[in-house]
């Protein structure tokens, strides 16, 4: 069976674009490939938290994940500190990528581009730090959004480079990129993808909002003069993306086959409808969310999940540290 490894960093709530585009599809993963999903602690403090904040976050990452569907059964699930191996690799890493590379990197570049003071060291070696946990584990597939497939490139370029000078050592990852229904746009502003660094919180529908919060957000969505329930995300971007959301939580439901429904109906009815279907979602999830948080359901995910991953790491670090001739009693 190939194997599969994603990282998520808990910076943030989850919200319906992180289920609909990575969540929904790892679910799926579970069945086809050996997965390893791990919560990236260490990526996170490569910019500053609050330690409350974040030890709430870590939290209601993993029992998300598990309320979404994650079986621990058949994922192996762990926190990114837990499996020191990370840390270690993370800086043997380091010594093998170029200053060039890094300063190729783009989202290390957007941020100092927009003129951010204080940026850490750690967020500017962040990249190799992604290239060990990928590598630890011989991934085979490694499913990102656009924004991290430059950091899978390197990874692959930091593995041959390591292969070509130690003999072969890892598996050469390949970034997996879901196609359509990966950009679920704000309710504010369908121009924009939805996501949890918005400004206000209007466009974006977290996991955990109040049902009543999430219909009156869907119900106040922005869309257009036309009157069509139609699919044309250039011309009707709103109703488009309202229509994506519906069919995405409905088996892929055809659009024709809504368009067909909603013809000759106002948008509020519409709109009504996508509510309907939003919220008995959200309520699953946060019904599940509940008995997982009251279960000590987490706890032994993770303990578990740290035992399995390693197992697999430990033994990929020693044979790293062997092979550059950094052991002496391993
Ligand atoms: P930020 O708001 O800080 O940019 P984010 O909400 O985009 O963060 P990430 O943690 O960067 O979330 O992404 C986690 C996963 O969710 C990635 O696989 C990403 O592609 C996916 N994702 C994030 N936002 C959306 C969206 N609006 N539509 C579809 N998929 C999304
Ligand atoms: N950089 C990723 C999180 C991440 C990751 C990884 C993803 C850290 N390590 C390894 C895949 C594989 C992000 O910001 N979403």
């Amino acid at each position: 069976m190939k194997r599969m490894l994603s990282g998520i960093k808990p910076t943030g709530q989850l919200h319906l674009g992180n289920y609909i585009g990575a969540l929904s599809h790892f679910v799926e993963y579970q069945d086809e490939y050996e997965v390893y999903f791990f919560i990236a602690n260490l990526h996170c403090i490569t910019v500053p938290q609050d330690p409350a904040e974040l030890k709430q976050n870590l939290h209601d990452c993993v029992a998300l994940y598990l309320a979404c569907g994650l079986d621990p059964e058949r994922s192996t699930i762990f926190l990114q500190t837990d499996v020191r191996a990370h840390a270690q690799l993370g800086f043997i890493m380091c010594c093998h990528t170029y200053l060039g590379e890094l300063n190729r990197m783009t989202q290390f570049k957007d941020k100092q581009a927009k003129g951010e003071k204080n940026l850490s060291g750690g967020l500017y070696t962040y990249p190799s730090l992604m290239a060990a946990d990928i590598l630890l584990y011989d991934a085979d597939y490694v499913p990102v959004g656009e924004d991290q497939k430059q950091h899978v490139e390197l990874t692959r370029d930091l593995a041959e480079r390591m292969n070509h000078r130690y003999g072969k050592l890892f598996q050469v990852p390949e970034p997996l990129v879901p196609k359509v229904g990966a950009r679920i746009m704000s309710l504010s502003d369908p121009s924009r993808k939805m996501s949890k660094s918005d400004d206000s919180d209007k466009g974006c529908i977290y996991l955990l909002d109040d049902l009543k919060k999430a219909r009156k957000k869907i119900m106040s969505a922005v869309t257009d003069s036309i009157g069509k329930v139609h699919f044309d995300p250039e011309n009707q971007p709103g109703i488009s993306n309202l229509m994506q959301i519906m069919s995405s939580l409905s088996d892929n439901r055809p659009m024709a086959d809504i368009e067909q429904e909603f013809e000759g109906k106002g948008y509020g009815e519409f709109k009504r409808a996508v509510a309907d279907v939003v919220c008995a979602r959200l309520e699953e999830i946060q019904n599940r969310y509940r008995e997982i948080s009251e279960s000590g359901m987490i706890e032994k995910t993770l303990k578990e999940g740290a035992a399995r991953a390693s197992q697999v790491a430990d033994a990929k670090l020693s044979q790293v540290q062997k092979a550059i001739g950094m052991d002496i009693i391993l």
